[in-house]
């Protein structure tokens, strides 16, 4: 009897413990992301939730390899980027990586040039 009282209880303190993913939204546009810095706290879990108008991509290969994607997220990710079309919206979950700071560009022809770059700085 004690045993079958105890695992429920120590399910619900698991659960308790692990802190809600934190949501960042991040949009991207003509020719920038807002905002173009995303700070992280290391080891905490997050959304990254990215919306595009226009045809752009979303590259951070170093962050992306570095940090905690679960599969199906990291299914999204094709060469550390991820691509969105006008009017798409992408959620991948992570867990931010060692701090640091990481780079972000849109590779599409002449956009980082145009300023379409950010970084995630990790702390
Ligand atoms: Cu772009």
């Amino acid at each position: 009897m004690p045993v079958r009282l105890a695992l429920p209880v120590l399910a619900l303190l698991t659960a308790s413990a692990a802190p809600a993913p934190q949501r960042i939204d991040v949009a991207l546009s003509n020719f920038r992301f807002t905002p173009a810095t995303i700070e992280l706290t290391h080891g905490r879990p997050y959304i990254l939730h990215l919306s595009s108008k226009g045809g752009h991509s979303f590259a951070a290969k170093a962050f992306f390899a570095a940090a905690v994607i679960p599969a199906a997220d990291r299914a999204r990710i094709k060469d550390g980027k991820i691509e969105l079309a006008g009017g798409d919206s992408v959620e991948i979950h992570i867990t931010a990586p060692t701090a640091g700071s990481y780079p972000i560009k849109c590779t599409h022809f002449l956009h980082a040039g145009f300023g379409m770059t950010g970084k995630f700085v990790v702390g």
